[in-house]
């Protein structure tokens, strides 16, 4: 019996006489995991928001009572709002550049609340609703963006490193710190640390994800390779990355994965936690494939139209994430009109404070680039920093004649 979806013919299935073909089923079949996230999506809140018991999953959501979950929503009204307003200020030339990361606030909050304080998390470069849940202020983002900063908040406080642009790399990072989370017996029970990991679909293409999946399974480590498939990398389709369902990438490295409804903010907290009771517990890693979409553009000097038909994206805004917490939150009666409204002028609040800091931060000294480097000073680093120092007083001399 044929695989549900085509992959390749198995060995004794005789010569290849001709090239082997899929049959029409599994062509539908390879359709639908693409497009749809296939049979086995793991969901507990559908687009139309309702409630989908799961038995394996229910018991990590059971202490979500109606309190929760509308934080929850609070959490991705207020992401979106600041990711829209970050996109509005680079519009208007305010920002270099801006990654958004409209679409994916339910993979985002969702695992990003799953985490402990003590856990650490490595991010790529659109995790801003990640930075938010780990208490990191996006006023302390945003200089990234106005290109007068590195990164500016304390990533041993908040347990959330650096972004990385470079595609991948922040893999092999967390496959190191959760190997030394797990020598430093900081691993075993309940108490137990864990590491997350954030990366994209296209970044599974690369060597240092290959190396990290390696090194995480052979020494058990605790982390968890959180891969948000939003279906592109800038303009490269998924099926340009893989020829099977990512998540299934894991069974070859010899640790489990599981797909869940990137869009559906509570499977994505119910599997986030499993993976990482997982991970605490020394069963780690763990992959989880969160399927969902990129609705805006790569990066503000990106444009999808380009390269993606419009009504792709029309589907997925039926999928929202914000829409279906609203759904369910309406229907059951948990939540009324004054509700929405008062998480909306929130959200305006938090946005309009956002923009205030960005027109008026303050311009950190020329010299911040050298420090936060190295723990310790570096004779070398010293002696480039007095030099760039030096070579800013010309001009301060040249000013003065
Ligand atoms: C090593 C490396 N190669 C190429 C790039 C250029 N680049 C920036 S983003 C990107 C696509 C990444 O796609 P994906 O991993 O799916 O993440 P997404 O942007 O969709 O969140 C590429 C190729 C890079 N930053 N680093
Ligand atoms: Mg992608």
């Amino acid at each position: 019996m044929p695989s549900e979806q085509w992959t390749h013919p198995e060995p004794g299935d005789g010569p290849a006489a001709v090239a082997a073909q899929p049959s029409p089923e599994q062509v539908i079949a390879g359709l639908r995991a693409t497009s749809e996230g296939g049979a086995e999506l793991t969901q507990l809140l559908t687009p139309e928001g309702q409630r989908v018991p799961s038995e394996r999953f229910d018991r990590y959501v059971e202490d979500v009572d109606d309190e929760t979950l509308k934080n929850l929503y609070r959490d991705m009204v207020l992401v979106r709002r600041a990711d829209r307003e970050a996109n509005a200020m680079q519009r208007q030339g305010q920002l270099g550049i801006w990654v958004p990361l409209l679409g994916q606030e339910a993979a985002q909050v969702g695992s990003g609340r799953a985490l402990q304080p003590r856990d650490m998390a490595f991010p790529s470069y659109r995790e801003h609703g990640v930075a938010y849940t780990r208490g990191v202020d996006m006023r302390e983002l945003i200089g990234i963006f106005r290109c007068t900063d590195h990164s500016g908040w304390d990533y041993q406080a908040h347990r959330f490193h650096p972004y990385t642009i470079v595609i991948g790399n922040q893999v092999l990072n967390a496959a190191g710190y959760a190997m030394g989370q797990k020598f430093e017996g900081k691993v075993g029970d309940e108490g137990g640390e864990a590491t997350i990991c954030y990366f994209g679909d296209g970044a599974t293409s690369q060597g240092d994800v290959h190396e990290g999946f390696v090194w995480a399974a052979v020494y058990d480590a605790p982390l968890v390779f959180f891969c948000q498939n939003n279906q592109w990398a800038i303009s490269e389709p998924t099926e340009r990355q893989s020829r099977l369902p990512l998540y299934q990438r894991a069974r070859g490295y010899g640790f489990p994965g599981i797909r869940v409804d990137g869009n559906d903010v509570l499977a994505c907290l119910a599997v986030t936690r499993w993976a990482l009771e997982e991970c605490r517990h020394g069963n780690g890693p763990v992959l989880i494939e969160a399927f969902t979409y990129r609705m805006d553009a790569h990066t503000t000097t990106d444009d999808p139209t380009r390269y993606r038909l419009s009504d792709e994206l029309e589907e997925w805004k039926l999928k929202d994430p914000i829409e279906r917490v609203r759904a369910f939150l309406a229907r059951n009666g948990h939540a009324d009109q004054a509700f929405f409204d008062s998480v909306q002028a929130e959200a305006d609040q938090f946005a309009a404070e956002l923009r205030d800091y960005t027109f008026n931060m303050p311009e950190p000294p020329p010299d911040r680039v050298f420090s936060q480097v190295y723990a310790e000073p570096s004779p070398v680093l010293e002696a480039q920093r007095e030099e760039y120092l030096s070579y800013l007083d010309g001009f301060a001399a040249a000013g003065e004649h």
